[in-house]
């Protein structure tokens, strides 16, 4: 049986680094290993040229105008028909160029869900001291109220096998916002019939403008997480 891999990549305005995001997955080792591959952005109604340029990169572009992280990952992942979906920012931060590595290691360890970690090699420029403290802060707090043991919880980068999205919470009851990534780990990390593994990963510098807003996005983390834990299990 054929593998089909699907990419999944949100994007507002980013012009600048969703060419290079693209083109930096190793189509090649794709090719050799028989993967199908599936690119789709999830456009947040951008102003420049990032349709023109994923759509020119072979990426299929969806539309989702109203705003939100969280948003744009629930519909490019209910869009998404690979066995394994692989996510990432369009802003060049996030290696690209491993995934299929990523993927390897998914398969070979029969995991169903990676996420990965910034921390263990950042690279110069890619995160100030501010953005440092604030997610050391988000990722303590995780651990403590979840008892999961990560150490990047706003880390945008997951291989995901698409089945185990029927194993969690459904999709439309997921934060819209940027809690979503801690949201989507902390949902894989608490259930016992997923296998889920943070892995060593990269960061690198941003290409084009910054769309979070640190204090506000930091805060925003930090009270969704105790919402949650008190919140009861959306789970069916
Ligand atoms: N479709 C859509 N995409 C968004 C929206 N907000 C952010 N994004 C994209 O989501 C990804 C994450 O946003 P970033 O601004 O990179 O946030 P971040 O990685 O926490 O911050 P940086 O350190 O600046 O990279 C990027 O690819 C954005 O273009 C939105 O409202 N809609
Ligand atoms: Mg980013």
């Amino acid at each position: 049986m054929i593998l089909k891999v699907s990419i999944v990549i949100p994007a507002l305005n980013e012009e600048r680094g969703i060419g290079k995001t693209i083109l930096a997955i190793n189509k090649d080792y794709f090719k050799k290993h028989k993967w199908e591959l599936e690119i789709i952005i999830v456009d947040g109604g951008s102003k420049d040229k990032t349709r023109e340029i994923a759509l020119n990169k072979g990426a299929q572009v969806l539309t989702e105008t109203r705003r939100g992280y969280g948003r744009a990952y629930k519909i490019g992942l209910t869009h998404a028909t690979g066995d394994i979906i692989v996510t990432g920012d369009a802003d060049a931060t996030y290696p690209f160029n491993a995934i299929h590595e990523y993927i390897q290691m998914l398969i070979d360890e029969h995991l169903d869900f990676i996420t990965t970690d910034r921390f263990a090699a950042l690279k110069h420029g890619s995160m100030s001291l501010k953005h440092r403290f604030g997610n050391l802060t988000l990722a303590w707090t995780l651990r403590i109220l979840f008892l999961v043991n990560i150490r990047d919880s706003q880390s945008g980068m997951w291989i995901i096998r698409r089945d185990a999205l029927t194993k969690i919470q459904s999709l439309e009851t997921f934060n819209d916002g940027m809690p979503f990534s801690e949201e989507i780990k902390i949902e894989m990390f608490t259930n016992r019939h997923i296998k889920a593994k943070e892995i060593p990963s990269t960061l690198s510098a941003r290409e084009g403008q910054v769309k979070l807003e640190s204090f506000k996005d930091g805060i925003k983390n930090l009270r969704f997480l105790f919402i949650k834990r008190i919140t009861p299990s959306k789970h069916i």
